[in-house]
């Protein structure tokens, strides 16, 4: 029993990782089933426009309807040189950024990634981001999971 467990979540968290890397291959609608039922889910993702070569932050609402705590230990996006976990921090009067290696989603909770707090941070954007764009990313979570993301573009 446990060890069937095992192999279906890594069957899905392959199928995951298989489609982000050939998306916009053809024309079929993009969803995958098996994402319907994964307990974790970005809602209302958003970032600022930004030029070419710039820094963007996306921000979302992370939810976990598991009654299993997980972390998030990074995200990805083709969009930028570097994309790391980032959190915000008042020091000295002054609003500084910091890297950091993962964070906790606790059970049946949701983390908010907003200005001034947790966010991704797209570093070395290889196109300008415009309002109404897209910007697709990959979160990573400790269990194994992974979840697309695709964060509405607005003007400053
Ligand atoms: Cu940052």
């Amino acid at each position: 029993m446990r060890i069937s467990r095992a192999i279906s979540v890594a069957s899905v968290s392959a199928f995951a990782l298989g489609l982000s890397g050939c998306s916009g291959g053809d024309a079929a609608p993009a969803a995958a089933p098996t994402r319907a039922s994964s307990p974790l889910a970005a809602h209302a993702a958003w970032s600022r426009s930004a030029d070419s070569g710039a820094t963007a932050a996306v921000y979302f609402s992370l939810v976990n309807r598991s009654t299993v705590a997980d972390t998030l230990t990074g995200a990805r996006s083709e969009l930028a040189e570097e994309t790391t976990l980032h959190v915000s921090m008042e020091h000295g009067g002054t609003m500084h950024m910091a890297a950091v290696a993962s964070l906790p989603v606790p059970a049946k909770d949701s983390v908010a990634f907003q200005p001034l707090g947790a966010h991704v941070m797209l570093r070395g954007l290889r196109r300008p981001l415009v309002d109404g764009d897209t910007v697709a990313l990959t979160l990573t979570f400790a269990s194994g999971r992974s979840i697309p993301v695709r964060s509405g573009v607005r003007l400053p």
